[in-house]
């Protein structure tokens, strides 16, 4: 399936995906890597996680991947990688072009112009932990963290000689009902000083603009004909193609990008979409299958989608780190609203010292929103999971990531998922607070009845945030989970078995839909993940974290019909038109 994002009609595309030339290189050092004596004896899809194929399961260490492919002699062409984990060098005909340690985020190298057609594309990717080089991965993270071409690879001939269209966002404006939006067109290349460009809305008429370029972008206020407003309930998209002309007047590149018509606001303690009150039903889910690792097909996306929207859900919660496009594209076209964020889980004090760890967080950010931002599904920035917020130390860190995320999109709300509801100390600079907690399975050592903590501290935790003054924010139960061994039952109905899990999560989610302060919950999760290797998977039956309501082949636990009441329930009572039959398929 094609990402439907952006495309082009004048810019000769070419996919890079297929079977590349690979090699698995194990523990060297990095510095002495020769691209020209590299021994390759293997082939490899791409995109995969080549240690989530069972040849190389578990395996740590460098990896080359390369390919070989054809350009027009003179021409200039951009490579976007969709992601690639954890770190890489990318080589371009035998030389480095740049270092990258984010292994979800996108990002693009620049092929220079070369006499000669044939060009080589050579990866060299790593999967070691090594806080130095790659500080955004950490060892502890409560998923497994896999190496390779995670994500698409497509190559962009750029124009010769001329400007070319970095990026297109379209932002709808408050009379977004109306069909009024900004359009910015981010020019690279050659920056002229002023930019013609044409836009047209849906295949219609073509407008022309001539805007004066600040700082590399043209921005104007356009009108969509014929709008129709964006919501779970009716899913409604429009196009918009740009095209740069030059002084003659003639095309010179093109870009087509799909958004949505929709306002998301958080006030009054509540969200608010396109002016109704908003109640988030949902999950959160890892992008991930036994048998693909974090590459999963787009056929097992619909799938997940389909069987969240079985559940009653309106919303997913992304975790942990910026997303496949094609999933953002399914959840656009089906209706479903999503927290998307960017890299982090548990980060302290020694994180937040490095300034390769900020340089690169702040980096993976702007490329989460340069990719995402046209995505009607996406209604919040997410960042941070559970980092140290019951401390100043990461007060100056929280502020920079909120700053730099409204300067880049100040449509959309800003969170970070705490695990310190009562001792959080910036709730203040986000927009949402969002809680990650698991009363009654974590610190209950001792407890009789575990199940009966679940109301009592969702309400002390909404209590202690509104007495500190946050009255006006909502709150969003952004985790809350219990572990279920699919297919495990016994008499006592105790921990790990499917009757306890599905007990918890109908205490959850009542405790958290029928409290008038919360917008909404995201449960803890979807389905269940592989996750510590070694030592640390003891508290982890199976290496799995097994909170799943599914298991990772998406079985039902038991938990998922008692779920789905629910869900459905409430979706009768705050949803205007009942989606739940709405599923339109691929
Ligand atoms: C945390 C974390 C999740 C997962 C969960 C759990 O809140 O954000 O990634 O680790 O706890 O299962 O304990």
């Amino acid at each position: 399936m094609k990402n439907k994002s952006s495309s082009s009609r004048l810019r000769q595309t070419q996919s890079l995906n297929g079977l590349w030339d690979f090699a698995f290189l194990g523990r060297i050092d990095l510095e002495t890597f020769n691209p020209e004596g590299a021994l390759i004896y293997e082939k490899m899809p791409v995109p995969s996680a080549f240690d989530a194929l069972p040849i190389h399961a578990g395996k740590r260490g460098a990896a080359v991947y390369r390919t070989r492919f054809v350009i027009p002699p003179g021409h200039e062409a951009r490579v976007e990688f969709g992601a690639v984990s954890m770190w890489c060098r990318i080589y371009v005909d035998g030389v480095p072009l740049r270092d990258h340690a984010c292994g979800y985020a996108p990002f693009f190298v620049d092929l220079p112009a070369k006499e000669t057609p044939e060009r080589e594309l050579m990866v060299l990717v790593d999967n070691r932990f090594d806080f130095d080089r790659v500080p955004m991965h950490e060892e502890y993270f409560d998923f497994y963290q896999y190496g390779g071409i995670l994500r698409d690879v497509t190559c962009y001939l750029l124009p010769l000689n001329q400007p070319f269209i970095d990026s297109v966002q379209v932002t709808p404006h408050e009379r977004y009902r109306d069909g009024e939006v900004e359009v910015r067109v981010k020019v690279g290349g050659i920056v002229p000083e002023v930019l013609h460009f044409a836009l047209q809305f849906d295949g219609g008429e073509v407008q022309t603009h001539e805007v004066r370029m600040v700082n590399g972008e043209a921005t104007c206020s356009a009108s969509v004909p014929e709008p129709r407003t964006w919501s779970p309930d009716s899913p409604s998209l429009h196009q918009v193609r740009v095209t740069l002309r030059d002084a003659n007047g003639n095309d010179v590149d093109d870009m087509e990008i799909r958004f949505g018509l929709r306002r998301i606001e958080a006030r009054d303690g509540a969200l608010w979409l396109n002016g109704e009150k908003l109640q988030l039903r949902g999950y959160n889910r890892h992008e991930w299958h036994p048998n693909y690792g974090p590459c999963t097909p787009s056929l097992q996306m619909v799938v997940d989608l389909q069987l969240l929207r079985d559940l009653g859900c309106n919303f997913i919660r992304c975790a942990h780190y910026p997303q496949d496009q094609r999933f953002l594209d399914l959840c656009d076209e089906l209706g479903f609203l999503v927290l998307e964020e960017n890299l982090g889980w548990g980060q302290r004090e020694k994180t937040f010292a490095s300034a390769k760890w900020r340089s690169d967080h702040a980096e993976s950010l702007r490329a989460m929103v340069r990719a995402s931002y046209n995505h009607p599904s996406v209604i919040i920035w997410g960042f941070l999971n559970e980092a140290g917020t019951d401390h100043d130390y990461s007060r100056a860190v929280i502020a920079e990531t909120v700053n730099t995320l409204r300067s880049l999109d100040p449509s959309r709300l800003v969170t970070y998922a705490t695990m310190f509801p009562l001792e959080d100390k910036h709730f203040d600079l986000v927009d949402l607070i969002s809680l990650n907690i698991y009363p009654g399975w974590y610190g209950c050592e001792g407890v009789e009845q575990p199940l009966e903590c679940i109301k009592p501290h969702l309400d002390r935790c909404i209590e202690s945030i509104d007495s500190r003054g946050f009255t006006d924010k909502p709150i969003l139960v952004s985790e809350i989970g219990a572990e279920a061994l699919y297919g495990w039952h016994d008499a006592h109905n105790d921990f790990f078995t499917e009757e306890h899990q599905a007990e918890y999560l109908r205490r959850a989610c009542l405790a958290s839909l029928e409290h008038s302060r919360c917008c909404g919950i995201a449960l803890w999760h979807f389905s269940d993940i592989r996750t510590y290797s070694g030592g640390r998977s003891l508290t982890r039956p199976r290496t799995f974290n097994n909170k799943g309501t599914l298991d990772e082949y998406r079985r039902p636990k038991a938990a998922y019909q008692v779920v789905r009441e629910i869900f459905h329930s409430f979706a009768k009572t705050n949803d205007s038109v009942d989606q739940v039959d709405t599923l339109v398929g691929e």
